[in-house]
Formats: structure tokens, C-alpha cells, sequence
């Protein structure tokens, strides 16, 4: 069988994402590795009654994999505000799309304790593997009280990480793969994957 993580000598991660964003940060990340990344589009997404991204990344994963018969990488992520109790975590997409960032800074009008993080979940599957193998990177930081930058995307004009001035929107995307929780479970994918036979 071919081995479909190396083509013409180069390990290839095949990443099932929409997010054009995402798959930029990514490609950068584990082009330092000397891997190359080729974005799938995901069709359709399994709307899983699930309050765990890892369990949503693992899933799909694995389904990307039924689907498309190829070595499939999946990244999940999630904003988690204390002072909401976490919220909005694994429903971040949902409400991104409902409230956006003007709903969650009306949220927390008010609110003095403004820690927040990012968690990002990297799940690869494939048939060398029994269950997909995920990667965690977080990033702690805090919803800021306006709205600043214009780059980026989702959350990224109202987070701001711990020991940086700027929010993720004020930040190239080389400055935010220093610290973000994507650059980290990406870093950490990479070591595992390049070691992979
Ligand atoms: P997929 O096609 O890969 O699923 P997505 O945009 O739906 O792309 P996620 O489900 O991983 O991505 O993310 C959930 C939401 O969290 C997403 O809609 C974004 O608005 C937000 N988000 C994720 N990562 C982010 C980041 O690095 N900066 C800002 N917002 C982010």
C-alpha cells in the first residue's frame, strides 16, 4: 500500500479544515518541520452532541479518514472564558456565528475577571493507528475590553495573550505562532509525525 504521508519524498499531513486562517497558521508551523500540508475541505461536519473538542477532533478525524481513505489530520478549537464558566468551549463555532465577538464583550460588560483560553486540539488518523492520536496546546490570556486589529479571524480582535501587548488581530501570523494554542499543538503533532514511519 502507499504510504500516503510521504509523496515524492516529503511527509505530507492532509488537514480537513474550511478555515482558510487556520490552514495558514498550520502550513507554517509544520513547514519548519519540513512537512507540507495539503488542505482538504470539509464537506460536511457531524454535529456531535459532545462537550469535549477532543472528543470532536478524535471523531473527526476518524471519519475524514472513512471518507476520504487518506491520512487525515483535524484541529478543533475553543475559547474558554472563566468568568462564564467556560464557556463558550466546544460551542465556539456556534456562537462565533450567532453572537460573534460584539455579543461576548456585551457578555462581559462589566466583568472584572477577564482570563481567558485557548485550547487547540490536533487529531491525526489513519490505518497505522488504533484510535486517532491528539495533540493539546493552550494558551492562557484575556478577553480585552474593546475590539482591536484587523487581522486574523474569529475571536482573535477581542483575545490578547498573557505577556503580550497586542491581540491576536494586532499580530502577523508569524507573531501569533509564537503563542498560539494552534502553533503549539501543531509543534507538537510535527515532532510525532516526522518520526512516524
Ligand atoms: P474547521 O472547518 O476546521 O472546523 P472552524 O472555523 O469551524 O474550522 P473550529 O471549529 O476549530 O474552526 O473553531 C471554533 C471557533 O472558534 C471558530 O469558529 C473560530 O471562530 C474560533 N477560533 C478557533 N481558533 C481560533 C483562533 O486561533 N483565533 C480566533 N478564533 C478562533
Amino acid at each position: 500500500m502507499v504510504n500516503m504521508t510521504k509523496l515524492l519524498g516529503h511527509k505530507v499531513a492532509f488537514l480537513i479544515t474550511s478555515n482558510i486562517h487556520k490552514f495558514s497558521e498550520a502550513r507554517r508551523v509544520l513547514g519548519k518541520f519540513g512537512i507540507a500540508t495539503a488542505m482538504l475541505k470539509k464537506v460536511q461536519k457531524t454535529e456531535i452532541q459532545n462537550d469535549k473538542i477532543t472528543i470532536i477532533a478524535k471523531t473527526s478525524a476518524m471519519e475524514a479518514f472513512e471518507k476520504c481513505n487518506l491520512p487525515s489530520v483535524v484541529e478543533d478549537a475553543g475559547l474558554f472564558i472563566e468568568a462564564l464558566k467556560n464557556f463558550p468551549g466546544p460551542y465556539s463555532s456556534y456562537i462565533f456565528k450567532t453572537i460573534g465577538n460584539r455579543g461576548i464583550l456585551r457578555l462581559m460588560e462589566d466583568v472584572v475577571n477577564r482570563e481567558a483560553k485557548f485550547r487547540s486540539v490536533v487529531a491525526f488518523f489513519d490505518q497505522s493507528v488504533d484510535e486517532s492520536k491528539c495533540f493539546i496546546g493552550e494558551v492562557e490570556g484575556e478577553i480585552v475590553e474593546e475590539w482591536r486589529g484587523m487581522q486574523g479571524f474569529g475571536f482573535d480582535p477581542i483575545f490578547r495573550p498573557l505577556s503580550f501587548e497586542k491581540t491576536f488581530a494586532e499580530m502577523t501570523i508569524q507573531e501569533k505562532n509564537l503563542c498560539s494554542h494552534r502553533s503549539i499543538a501543531f509543534q507538537k503533532f510535527a515532532k510525532w509525525f516526522v518520526q512516524k514511519p
